[in-house]
């Protein structure tokens, strides 16, 4: 009777040990995950509608539907927070990091502590400066200086009669390639045309609060604004919340003519209400993008290091309600 009893308490202890891993995966994730691929994605955060389809790019792609378990980290567009998601992955045996880098600098020294465990590394969206390409995988993304690019291209032909030109320039984050892209392709317009004068220059971060506020600062000092260029759609919204209570006039048929980036859902519609002149599309649903890269490296085939996104412009002049219907963010 004893030894049965001892049988089943040992068989109880072992059942109860088992439940608890089960529960419990997080120090070795990838330890104990039914057979599904095990992804950390460090996001930057959550700091515009670009960022947020972003996210849900992700989401709707790494689900366990489709075999794989997600631990998605908002950085809360903190480099610091960023680099201690991507430790965790480490010591959590991921099979897969991805991340979406907050600035271009500061990565070497995580992506070595990454490449000596052998987690492969996709860099998504934005880019990093290193000197050693081997410390990631493969990037996936968006030539930004070609966005700014395109930009300038249609500036030049729309004010190509107009002798000057006073520009106000609402900055992405700060040393993001975003932010970075963008700006060098407006500063290479204002190099090369004589009349152009950026009249002030500050950063909104990429969101619709700190775009309202520069611009109530703007609106204070410079009387005559003729281009507003805004790095992304919501600091371009929080422009306009400035401009409408400052009474000033903005758009096709107003004073300051506003060229964005991103297009997303609702920058689209603000250009087919003419709201915003020009808008340079950035497209953000990466999450099928990064999976099939996922897949190749699965299967064993070569990838190509830097993949970048095609990507469209719309004017207000042109843009139809078919554009707007037709896109998925
Ligand atoms: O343009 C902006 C977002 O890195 C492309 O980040 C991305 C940028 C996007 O917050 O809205």
């Amino acid at each position: 009777m004893k030894k049965i009893l001892t049988i089943c308490l040992c068989l109880l202890a072992l059942t109860l040990t088992a439940c608890d891993r089960g529960n419990d995966n997080s120090d070795n994730p990838s330890g104990n995950n039914d057979g599904l691929l095990v992804i950390g994605f460090s996001q930057v955060g959550a700091e515009s509608d670009w960022r947020l389809a972003n996210t849900k790019s992700m989401r709707e792609t790494f689900n366990e539907e489709n075999g794989y378990k997600l631990i998605l980290k908002d950085a809360q567009q903190k480099l610091e927070n960023q680099i201690a998601a991507i430790r965790e992955f480490i010591a959590q045996e991921v099979d897969y990091i991805v991340f979406a880098p907050t600035t271009e600098e500061g990565w070497d020294d995580v992506l070595k502590e990454a490449k000596e465990s052998g987690i492969p590394v996709i860099i998504v969206d934005r880019m990093i400066k290193t000197s050693d390409d081997s410390l990631y995988t493969c990037w996936l993304g968006s030539d930004f200086r070609k966005e700014g690019d395109a930009a300038i291209a249609w500036m030049e032909t729309k004010f190509k009669d107009k002798a000057d030109l006073k520009i106000v320039h609402l900055q992405g984050s700060m040393g993001s390639s975003a932010q970075i892209g963008r700006t060098e392709g407006l500063q290479a317009g204002v190099d090369r045309n004589l009349g152009w004068e950026v009249v002030y220059r500050a950063s909104g971060d990429f969101t619709r609060v700190k775009g309202k506020e520069v611009m109530e600062y703007v609106l204070k000092q410079y009387d005559r604004i003729d281009v507003l260029y805004c790095e992304n759609d919501n600091m371009a919204f929080g422009a306009m919340d400035a401009m409408d209570v400052a009474k000033k006039t903005y758009g096709v048929n107003g004073d300051v003519t506003i060229i964005s980036f991103d297009a997303t859902h609702a920058g689209l519609e603000a250009t087919l209400k003419g709201k915003i002149n020009y808008n340079v599309e950035c497209n953000p649903l990466h999450g099928p993008r990064v999976e099939a890269i996922i897949q190749q490296l699965e299967n064993g085939e070569t990838l190509d290091k830097l993949v970048y996104v095609e990507e469209e412009t719309f004017d207000a002049e042109t843009i139809t309600q078919e554009d707007i219907d037709a896109r998925a963010y």
